[in-house]
């Protein structure tokens, strides 16, 4: 009989020509359909819904979950090893390209691009003054939150900007060429823009807080494509609104896809709906990795790319 998975959410259609016919699946979109599955074998989390006890409970057959993304915050590794559940995600093969975007956010924001846009499609060019003058990103300091993949690969590309580098996390890294600063609100009041690329969950849960936007101050940058949960979006919307932080960046917010009325009235802040990592050809591979996690298992009993915390192990 052939291995069967409970699809979480929405699966994209390569990531299921991907699976082909080697398994059999069920596509579900909210816990409560759910029940109890006994068949069950390998699970593929879509969507942001929790992969928590509760679910892991209904689901008594489960080897292995396999996430469509690097992030897996709407997971608990923990509980699931506890179960003999192995746990993988879809890590490096979207670097560059989530990379790209917060470079792209960047530079978009630092020149102004979209209020530029809005200004030549209102027909504003040459009935209004020209817009101001914006600043430059050459040698500026960035601060990036979270220096693992996505923040390392980042970091590389400012190098052709000449920026300098500042980074934050639990450790420092002595192997890299940028500064390390232990104190986050320190580094937000050396950066002219600060960069979100750590992981989301409890831990991170407002580690940037209202102190930290305020040491970023009138003439700082954020930008934030790590998850919204990272921020406190509350004192985000009032700073960005009294010019105590002069412009964001936000692909990720805290209640997604729910975008708060007062930050979309914003004209300091660029919106983009979490595609940092939606190019054709990183989707492409992290569709591939993610089901490739799955065949593998039921062909070798060898998961691809498990999450760290499994690292190592195996469900006996
Ligand atoms: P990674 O390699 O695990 O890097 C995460 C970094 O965050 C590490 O350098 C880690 O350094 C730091 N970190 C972890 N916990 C921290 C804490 N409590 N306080 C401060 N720093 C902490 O992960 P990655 O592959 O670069 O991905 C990072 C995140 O980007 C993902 O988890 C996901 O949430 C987000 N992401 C978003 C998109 C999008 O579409 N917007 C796409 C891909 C990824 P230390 O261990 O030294 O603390
Ligand atoms: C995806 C992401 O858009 O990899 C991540 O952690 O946030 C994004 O690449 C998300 O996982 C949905 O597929």
């Amino acid at each position: 009989m052939k291995p069967h998975v409970l699809i979480l959410g929405a699966p994209p259609p390569p990531l299921l020509a991907r699976l082909g016919d080697a398994v059999t699946h069920r596509i579900v979109t909210d816990a409560a359909a759910i029940g109890e599955d006994r068949t069950a074998r390998a699970a593929i989390s879509v969507s942001g819904l929790a992969v928590d006890d509760r679910l892991l409970a209904r689901l008594p057959a489960l080897e292995l979950v396999s996430k469509l993304g690097v992030g897996y915050d709407n997971i608990d590794v923990t509980v699931a090893r506890a179960r003999g559940v192995i746990v993988t995600h879809t890590r490096d093969v979207l670097n560059a390209d989530v990379a790209n975007f917060a470079l792209a956010l960047l530079l978009a924001g630092s020149r102004g691009i979209v209020s530029e846009d809005a200004y030549v499609r209102a027909g504003r060019w040459g009935r209004e003054p020209m817009p101001p003058l914006r600043w430059s990103v050459e040698g500026k300091t960035i601060g990036i939150l979270g220096l693992g993949r996505i923040g390392r690969t980042l970091a590389a590309k400012l190098q052709a900007f000449g920026c300098k580098v500042l980074y934050h996390g639990r450790h420092a890294q002595p192997d890299q060429p940028y500064e390390y600063c232990a104190d986050l609100t320190e580094m937000a009041r050396r950066a002219k823009a600060l960069i979100l690329t750590c992981p989301g969950g409890p831990e991170t849960a407002g580690i940037v807080t209202r102190g930290i936007i305020e040491a970023l101050g009138p003439e700082g940058f954020l930008i934030n494509v790590a998850r919204g949960e990272v921020v406190d979006q509350e004192a985000l919307i009032e700073a960005l609104r009294d010019g105590r932080l002069g412009q964001a960046a936000l692909d990720v917010f805290a209640d997604e896809p729910r975008v708060p009325d007062a930050l979309r009235a914003l004209p300091n802040v660029i919106l983009t709906p979490h595609v940092a990592s939606a190019t054709v050809e990183t989707r492409g591979a992290m569709f591939n990795l993610c089901a490739d996690n799955v065949l593998s298992w039921f062909a070798t009993g060898r998961a691809l790319t498990p999450v760290p915390e499994h690292q190592g192990w195996a469900p006996a």
